[in-house]
């Protein structure tokens, strides 16, 4: 009877909503033009430039702000402020690598970009797009704020008002600050480098009158262990911006020969159909399908993998199979070159590491990395686990910090809700359990399903280590709300040495799958000695062994690890001086692409696991 009323439910609800952002989705599809490249500026580390000397923040027509121009209206005035190409940054590309004297800088830089633009239609509506910036960013164009927008990882646009908008000369100023504070996302305290900029590209983008802001179209939530029907039902929305009354929206799968129009029914159009036979996506064959949407004023087309994803008893189940995830954690971080990384020449070499090792999962860490990565994933049929920042010590009694962890959970699901290779919208890393944090993390995931119901929600819990017990039962209470219980465990680096592994069981009280988000020990590349001695490849080595030793013991729902990770990143947190030297070295490559020794042991496992589950 329940599974019958569940089932019920199910065809009923469509599991897709739409978030509170106004974000313009599959950019990569709009009619654009690249503000990327060279901009000046200015550093600013006393904000000089926004506030006045009484730290008010300075009137938009006033002539120090540096979002007016810094053209004297004659030799007479004084300017203390100028744009100049003497001072130049590359974009995208956070600041820190690109200067010396910016490698440790936590502060606010001014950006500057002149451009021209000639509209190609009459009656356009414009907007800036940024992949994004971190940390805050208030944008002004022509001396006028178009808005400020927080967190470092996540997408966001501006309307330009048509009269702003200028054929020749436009000033565009972006005020970037990557300070840390403690009522942000993150909060002051993280295990990796707060590289700030303009990190993602930068675009303007025109549009009609009307546009399609942002469309979904995914196959619905299996119902209890279900594999797709060979005709699966699809359901998603299609959200247009500046709808008018009679609009039709048209939506085609040219190749499936498969075309539906549908009367707009306001602002937002439910869609909900049974598709053609098709082919699923998998890891094994990432079929993705050209999906078109018009309407009579816009057009977009995005390539859609369809499959199912659902947590089921113990189980993982990719279309109705089971599923065992052998992962890898990655940070968004060119090591050679010590940068973030972005673009798709980035995505290539960090999946294309990860798939020499083995892997069919990768879990994107801590933060939304490039779109273009997701977008590489899917192509190569690599699963996904994309997070936002909500890492250790989040100001969690505070509502407005809840907020914006929010907002940024809404701008990571809304970019990538059609990409199938993400399966886990995580909430959040190493949370401490208490009811107040509990409370928040339950509410983020409530809005993870409320947006997506066809993906698993999950976060990385931590664990006690040296409990000095046979059996370490992982029984966050946040382990009743997720889909997946996941947990980092470091048993032979934070505390023991791996041989404690022999001894020691993992579990859950939940009737869940059981995923190992994180596990890892440090080596320096090249530091050979005896198994007992840290930092060497060897103690790494050994580590692994014994960690892998252990998974054989794991309970039936065990689905899979991510160990932590692909290659070493630059943290502020290591410094030992000898091994470490600002570089958190539990990476299976180092910082120059080198594969260290525990590299083999790990890709011999998932060789193993590969047959296994094949
Ligand atoms: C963790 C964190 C990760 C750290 C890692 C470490 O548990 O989730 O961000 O970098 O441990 O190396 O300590």
């Amino acid at each position: 009877m329940r599974i019958i009323c569940l089932a019920l439910l199910a065809l009923l609800y469509n599991g897709l909503a739409s978030a509170q952002t106004n974000l313009i989705t599959d950019i990569q599809s709009r009619k654009t033009t690249s503000l990327n490249g060279t901009w000046q500026h200015i550093v600013d580390p006393y904000e000089t430039g926004f506030y006045d000397y009484r730290y008010k923040e300075l009137r938009e027509n006033h002539g120090d702000a540096y979002w007016n121009t810094d053209v004297p209206k004659d030799k007479s005035e004084k300017k203390e402020h100028g744009y100049n190409d003497k001072y130049t940054l590359q974009v995208p590309g956070d600041w820190n690598h690109q200067k010396p004297e910016f490698v440790f800088y936590e502060g606010t830089i001014w950006y500057k970009k002149s451009f021209d633009y000639s509209p190609t239609k009459a009656g356009s509506r414009y907007f800036i797009y940024f992949g994004a910036v971190n940390y805050r960013a208030d944008v002004y164009l022509n001396g006028k704020k178009l808005g400020m927008h927080k967190g470092g990882f996540t997408p966001f646009n501006f309307e330009i008002p048509t009269s702003l908008l200028k054929e020749k000369s436009n000033f565009l100023v972006v005020k970037v600050d990557n300070k840390r504070y403690a009522d942000e996302v993150p909060t002051l305290n993280t295990d990796w480098w707060n590289y700030g900029g303009i990190t993602r590209d930068v675009k303007l983008v025109e549009l009609p009158q009307s546009f399609i802001q942002d469309f979904v179209l995914q196959l619905k939530k299996p119902i209890a262990g279900k594999a797709p029907a060979a005709m699966p039902d699809a359901e998603g929305y299609v959200k247009l911006s500046g709808f008018k009354p009679g609009e039709t929206i048209t939506v085609e799968i040219p190749e499936l020969k498969f075309k539906k129009q549908i009367p707009a029914t306001g602002e937002l159009t439910e869609l909900s159909f049974k598709l053609p036979k098709l082919q699923l996506w998998d890891t094994d064959k990432p079929k993705l399908y050209t999906v078109k949407v018009k309407t009579a004023t816009d057009a977009i087309e995005d390539k859609i993998g369809f499959r199912t994803i659902e947590a089921f008893g113990k189980k993982v189940l990719l279309n109705g199979k089971p599923l065992f995830m052998r992962g890898i954690c990655i940070h968004g971080e060119i090591p050679q070159d010590v940068r973030r990384a972005f673009g798709p020449a980035d995505a290539k070499q960090l999946l294309g590491q990860a798939q020499e090792l083995g892997c069919n999962m990768v879990r994107l860490a801590h933060y939304p990395h490039d779109e273009a990565m997701t977008r590489m994933a899917d192509s190569l049929g690599i699963l996904v686990w994309s997070e936002i920042p909500v890492y250790w010590t989040i100001n969690f009694g505070s509502k407005e910090v809840l907020g914006k962890a929010k907002a940024q959970l809404d701008e990571m699901i809304t970019r990538d809700h059609n990409r199938a290779s993400i399966i886990i919208w995580s909430v959040g890393n190493e949370t401490p359990v208490s009811p107040t944090r509990t409370d928040f993390m339950h509410s983020l995931i409530t809005e993870a399903r409320r947006l997506d119901n066809t993906r698993m929600v999950s976060a990385a819990l931590e664990v006690n280590y040296n409990s000095g017990k046979s059996m370490n039962m992982i029984d966050d209470p946040l382990g009743e709300f997720v889909d997946l219980v996941a947990f980092n465990e470091y048993l032979g680096w934070y505390g023991g040495l791996p041989n404690e592994c022999r001894k020691t069981n993992w579990g859950t009280p939940y009737n869940k799958p059981l995923f190992i988000s994180e596990t890892g020990a440090e080596a320096k590349t090249g530091f050979h000695a005896d198994s007992l001695t840290r930092f060497s490849e060897e103690y790494q080595n050994w580590y692994y062994v014994e960690q892998l030793d252990m998974m054989k013991r794991m309970p039936g729902n065990y689905v899979g690890i991510s160990p932590w990770i692909l290659a070493d990143f630059r943290s502020p947190k290591r410094n030992n001086p000898v091994y470490q030297e600002g570089w958190n070295r539990k990476g299976m490559y180092d910082d120059k692409g080198n594969k260290k020794k525990a590299f083999y042991t790990l890709q011999a496992y998932y060789n193993e696991m590969k047959k296994k589950y094949s």
